[in-house]
């Protein structure tokens, strides 16, 4: 089955939380600190692969957690960290955050790994807290959140180059004696219903992927037959491989199916027309595929051209790839006319985001939240009167202050801060 879109939750792994513990020795009455930090969760990693053609294990799959950190323990051990986990999937995935459509990422690289949801950090125990000013910290740090997230995963296969042309013609035949790929083909017109795909390799050149498409029918570009579905995939493709019967046997004229063919690029939006194509007459060794390959080149003038092959008795197929690797290597990557890059946000991390979102509720009363608040509230374990004021002073570091006084707080005002009441002193 191939499937090129999905939807699916992703849950990065909570960090392990730092402990407060101390050493507990016979004959030492005071022992320091020796709770440790927590492992970091596990974050949630997409790698292309360039054997996956589909998304059908996510499609199955609906979501992907990763675990969480380990808590620190006595002793100044740390907690584990969790692993990560690798979500494998085809080169030309994009990955968008659901509803905003935000781009995350875009594989399109072997090996290229994208980490999407990160697992939280390890909370620090109380060792990693002492210091010359307190040597026995009696509080910690919680484990960073995990991240979750709704993702729509979109699959355009990346090939640099396409077979197209009517069921029946031979294209999956050429890319099984052109390449690696092994699609289904029977005796009787087995027609393919997904694209496959192959890396062709050119002696002395560079090697290319070629990928055989279901045949395309009149009203393709409407939505008929297997068409439409399929047509996006040949977007990122450079060049084409237009494969026209010459045989007899198909009942219709060669120029014809070559005409519909393009009429149907046309209409379709991804300007598939103005990729250069290279014509193939296919199954020349079927009687009377001559006399139709004359008529044929009668519509065209004499620079065309056009690559006469048999894949059944191995005819001209060294020359056709060698003509697709030349083409390849002057063509530019294209794009849809009017692909507007506005609705395409790259996904960057910025620290900005991660500021505070100040109301005022009252005249004497201030609300504060935003992501930075909510990051270092989850951290902080604010039982203890030391974990509140590390959290006050981070705030204050990171610019609350002035954040507030911007707001109109004055001295003796409210504050208001997740479940704390605090009051503003200037
Ligand atoms: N004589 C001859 N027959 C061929 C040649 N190439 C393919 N065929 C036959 O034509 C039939 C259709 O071939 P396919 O490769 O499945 O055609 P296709 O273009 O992939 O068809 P769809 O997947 O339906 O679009 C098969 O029976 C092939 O054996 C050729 O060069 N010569
Ligand atoms: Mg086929």
């Amino acid at each position: 089955m191939f499937i090129d879109e999905v939807d699916i939750l992703i849950k990065s792994g909570k960090g392990g939380d730092g402990i407060v513990s101390f050493r507990r020795e016979k004959h030492v009455p005071l022992g320091g600190p020796n709770g440790g930090d927590g492992g970091k969760g596990g974050s949630i990693v997409f790698v292309g692969d360039e054997g996956m053609s589909t998304l059908l294990d996510l499609k199955f799959q609906k979501h992907v957690y990763a675990k969480a950190g380990e808590n620190g323990m006595r002793k100044k051990m740390k907690g584990a960290d969790a692993k990560d986990v690798l979500v494998k999937v085809p080169l030309g995935t994009t990955i968008y955050r659901e509803g905003t459509r935000e781009v995350l990422a875009d594989i399109t690289e072997h090996g290229q790994a994208e980490i999407i949801a990160k697992g939280g950090h390890g909370g620090r125990g109380n060792t990693t807290f002492s210091s010359s000013r307190n040597k026995a910290p009696n509080f910690q740090e919680n484990g960073g959140q995990g991240i979750e997230m709704n993702l729509h995963i979109e699959l355009k296969l990346l090939a640099d180059v396409g077979l197209i042309g009517f069921p029946s013609v031979g294209k999956s035949t050429l890319i099984t004696v052109l390449s690696n790929s092994r699609p289904k083909i029977a005796d009787y017109p087995f027609t393919t219903l997904i694209p496959n795909l192959g890396v062709v390799q050119v002696p002395g050149r560079q090697s290319f992927v070629l990928a055989d498409m279901p045949g395309l029918i009149k009203g393709a570009s409407e939505g008929l037959g297997l068409g439409i579905q399929f047509l996006k995939h040949i977007e990122r493709t450079r060049v084409l491989i237009h494969v026209v019967e010459m045989s007899p046997e198909s009942l219709r004229e060669p120029y014809e199916d070559y005409v519909t063919i393009n009429e149907e690029l046309k209409n379709y939006d991804y300007n598939l027309l103005e990729r250069p194509q290279i014509i193939v007459a296919s199954k020349m060794d079927v009687e009377g595929a001559e006399e139709r390959l004359i008529a044929f080149k009668k519509h065209f003038d004499e620079d065309t051209l056009i690559i006469p092959v048999s894949a059944i008795v191995n005819d001209n197929l060294k020359e056709l790839v060698y003509e697709a690797s030349i083409l390849l290597e002057t063509t530019p990557f294209f794009y849809k006319k009017d692909e507007v890059v506005d609705d395409y946000v790259e996904y960057t991390y910025n620290e900005e985001d991660m500021d505070f979102v100040i109301n005022r509720i009252s005249d004497v009363t201030f609300d504060v939240k935003g992501a930075l608040v909510e990051k270092l509230y989850n951290r902080a374990n604010l039982d203890t009167d030391e974990s509140l004021t590390i959290f006050i002073t981070k705030l204050r570091k990171a610019g609350l202050d002035d954040r507030l006084r911007d707001a109109g707080a004055k001295s003796g005002d409210t504050i208001i801060i997740m479940d704390l009441e605090l009051e503003f002193v200037e």
